[in-house]
């Protein structure tokens, strides 16, 4: 799959459900089952966890853009990511090339919110069922004109009542949320803009790409660390003691940077006492 020229992306590692891309402070993660509208099934969740995780720890990569490759070969059609792949879900779940039940697309989206780096969803086209949860739980989200929103679960005979319903709530408001669930529609770019579900709307996909680059500069102007703060911050309430933990592990790491924090470690590493006599107990 040919991905947009938007910046000077450079392939991490090949896969075969998603494509992974670097460039200039930037990750770029794509669903890349455009046949199947960017579905997922267990590997695909599989991948695109390690490609997370790949870049939570690469100290040279400030934002994410998560988005669809496209268009669909078959039909020409954008998609964003139409959400559990039908096709192969089984008893109790959906299936592996093994044969066995298991989709952690749950541990997906918490690392999506626990990492401490925005995530940014470009949506490009269908943006449905687990694929809508997975873009309301982005940090912020740009659609094109052609993107179209919704929830399936009740439909298909699924649902998301984590994330997928509280957050969803917490952005759109209460009445909206319920709305959305409980019947069903599909939404346009523009709806989804005047209920505050995306940041801006462009009019193509290629500007849509452009537009997604531009942010994520922007963003990486700004303090790593202010940043962090802020998108824990912003967590923190809803995720509760959890986004508390989020919170306090990141003030741990502030405080290992201080000349007090170093002062334990180094007494420690020494076989002296501390002297935190030498710190001012600030107002
Ligand atoms: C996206 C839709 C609206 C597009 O409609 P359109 O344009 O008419 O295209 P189609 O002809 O329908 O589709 C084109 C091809 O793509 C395949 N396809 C589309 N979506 C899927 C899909 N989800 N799974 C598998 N294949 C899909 C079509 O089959 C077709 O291929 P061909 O031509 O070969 O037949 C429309 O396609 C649509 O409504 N899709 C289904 C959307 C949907 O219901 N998704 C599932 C919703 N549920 C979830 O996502 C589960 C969430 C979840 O995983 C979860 C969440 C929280 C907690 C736990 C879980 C968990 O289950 O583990």
């Amino acid at each position: 799959m040919t991905i947009p020229q938007s910046a000077d992306w450079q392939e991490v590692a090949e896969y075969s459900d998603i494509t992974f891309h670097k460039a200039d402070g930037m990750a770029r993660i794509a669903f890349d089952r455009p046949e199947k509208r960017n579905a997922f099934r267990p590997e695909t969740i599989d991948q695109m966890t390690e490609a997370f995780r790949d870049v939570w720890a690469d100290d040279q990569i400030g934002v994410v853009l998560l988005t669809g490759n496209g268009p669909s070969p078959k039909d020409g059609v954008h998609a964003f990511c139409a959400g559990g792949d039908q096709h192969i879900r089984g008893h109790a779940g959906y299936l592996n090339e093994q044969g066995v039940a298991g989709l952690n697309v749950l541990e997906m989206q918490r690392i999506m919110r626990n990492m401490p780096k925005p995530v940014i969803a470009l949506v490009n086209g269908f943006a449905i069922g687990g694929g809508h949860v997975l873009h309301v739980i982005c940090d912020l989200s740009l659609a094109s004109e052609n993107a179209v929103f919704g929830q399936t679960g009740p439909i298909v005979g699924s649902f998301d009542g984590g994330l997928g319903a509280s957050y969803l709530a917490s952005v759109v408001g209460q009445k909206k949320a319920r709305e959305i669930w409980y019947l069903c529609r599909r939404y346009s770019a523009q709806e989804a803009l005047e209920m505050g579900l995306v940041n801006k709307v462009l009019p193509t996909v290629e500007a849509l790409e452009v537009e997604g680059v531009d942010w994520a500069q922007e963003i990486l102007r700004k303090s790593p660390i202010a940043i962090r703060f802020l998108k824990a911050g912003f967590n923190a309430d809803l995720d509760g003691q959890t986004g508390l933990q989020v919170l306090a592990g990141d003030a741990t790491m502030l405080f290992y940077m201080t000349e007090e924090g170093k002062e334990g470690r180094n007494a420690f590493n020494e076989k002296r006492r501390p002297d935190f006599r030498q710190f001012p107990w600030r107002p």
